[in-house]
């Protein structure tokens, strides 16, 4: 009995993040990022860890490309450190950043393997955010200058471009419920940081769109939420509404339909007036994108206690939902306490599909950390291997059903600095023993090789 058999072209790959895995932070002219200075303030990440040296990847490439290949990658999905390229977030490139970008491409070339590069993970250069980061229109304007200076450099080694990964993290994990950098605790902020965020997508876009060759792809990354009732209540079920509004349609209405979603705006009219919204902003967000990239790692289980509830305590990522009770979900869960349920990917897939304008679609993020332990011969990690066995099975399920799904990228590589969570947990298929920067595959990498190797998932 064979198993199952992805579509010719399907492509396998792995991502990483420029501040979690390159460390080298003061090295070739690089400015301080917004992840530098969270990370060094005492309290705001696990064990006090930071990227400073993380997997040393800045230094290590080579060998790590040398890995992708002896894993069969067809591509990786890296991002690009904003302070590489401009210390301050403006002026000049740093032409040594550059050229450390360009010779990662190269080296990927050399191994076959394609790069899909994206402009910006998180790490905003800490002179921007000191004149207002993200709250301040200004930053839109500043990335669309840094996406121009990469662009026109790798323009014709890059064939897959990304804007940002999951502007919903930078901006209510960022400005909101403060657990990412730059730690501040503001809805109304966080609100604005959205808007500015989506264009600065878009001002990136245009600038990307005049510098790279015709058949370069734009596309932009979301971290997409499945978001259920616990109960079945009318309570609930404005809940739901209400979190899928700030999660998904605030990013993906405007992105696909040209507006934002009017039920939000009112949900949230208490905090903001939305004035920092202008009217050519939505044309400029809507520019078409070429491909969608999304990000899934576990369902999101609402329950309301009402208006007259408890409220829940102190910064959260959510604006006005204080009345909203996030539930867990029963059944297993990884190190991080999220729950396992490949359902959810289903119905991101299907919902983008069915209720958005169809892009291509990539799942650019999937994966799992669980408590892995290095052994004299590896790691055993089959909780990891069924996680990504029963998510690709997702995946090729909703590609027999006509969802448009080009390809798949782990999260992650490589273990590395996992935001707040610090080195504490592991989402690598590939273990990095941080105190000599030992690479030992994993059973999950041995796996997902196999699984490149025969573009498919054998029964087992
Ligand atoms: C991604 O973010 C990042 O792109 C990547 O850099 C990171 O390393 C990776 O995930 C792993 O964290 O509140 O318990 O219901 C994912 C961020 C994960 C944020 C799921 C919301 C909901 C968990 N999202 N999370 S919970």
């Amino acid at each position: 009995m064979t198993g199952i058999q992805f579509p010719e072209g399907f492509v396998w790959g792995a991502a990483t993040a420029a501040y979690q895995i390159e460390g080298a932070h003061d090295v070739d002219g690089r400015g301080p990022s917004i992840w530098d200075t969270f990370s060094h303030t005492p309290g705001r990440v696990a064990n006090g860890d930071t990227g400073d040296v993380a997997a040393d990847h800045y230094r290590r490439f080579r060998d790590d490309v040398a890995l992708m290949a002896d894993m069969g990658l067809h591509a990786y999905r890296f991002s690009v450190s904003w302070p590489r390229i401009q210390p301050t977030g403006k002026g000049p490139a740093n032409a040594a950043g550059l050229d450390h970008y360009e010779r990662l491409v190269d080296e990927l070339a050399a191994h076959g393997i394609e790069p899909m590069l994206t402009l910006y993970h998180w790490d905003l250069p800490q002179e921007l955010e000191d004149s207002g980061g993200w709250g301040a229109r200004d930053t839109a304007a500043r990335f669309a200058e840094y996406a121009e200076l990469v662009g026109a450099r790798l323009g014709d080694r890059v064939p897959v471009w990304t804007t940002l990964n999951e502007p919903w993290c930078s901006a209510f994990l960022g400005y909101s419920s403060g657990e990412h950098a730059p730690g501040r605790t503001d809805p109304a902020l966080a609100l604005r940081a959205a808007h500015h965020l989506l264009l600065a997508h878009g001002l990136g876009t245009q600038a990307l769109r005049a510098v790279l060759p015709e058949q370069a792809k734009v596309s932009i990354t979301l971290n997409l939420s499945s978001v259920l009732p616990a109960v079945t209540s009318a309570a609930a079920t404005n809940a739901v509404r209400r979190i899928d509004g700030l999660a998904n349609r605030l990013f993906l209405d405007p992105l696909f339909r040209g507006h934002y979603p009017v039920d939000v705006l009112r949900d949230t009219a208490r905090l903001t007036d939305w004035s920092f919204v202008l009217p050519a902003d939505l044309a400029v967000i809507a520019a078409p994108v070429d491909l969608l990239g999304i990000n899934y790692y576990t369902p999101t289980l609402v329950d309301s206690v009402g208006p007259a509830g408890l409220p829940v305590d102190g910064p959260s990522p959510w604006p006005g939902c204080r009345d909203v009770r996030f539930v867990q979900p029963p059944g297993p869960q990884t190190a991080m306490g999220w729950a396992i349920d490949a359902q959810g990917l289903r119905n991101v897939v299907h919902r983008v599909h069915d209720q958005y304008r169809p892009v291509p679609l990539m799942i650019t993020e999937n994966g799992a950390a669980f408590d892995d332990e290095l052994g004299v011969d590896g790691v055993r990690d089959d909780e990891r291997i069924d996680y990504l066995r029963d998510h690709l099975e997702v995946v090729h399920e909703a590609i027999t059903h006509g969802v448009d799904l080009r390809g798949y990228f782990v999260w992650s590589l490589l273990d590395n600095f996992e935001w707040a969570y610090g080195y504490a947990k592991r989402f690598g298929i590939v273990h990095v023993d941080y105190q000599t920067q030992a690479r030992v595959w994993k059973d999950s990498a041995h796996w997902y090789r196999k699984v490149i190797q025969t573009n498919g998932i054998d029964e087992e």
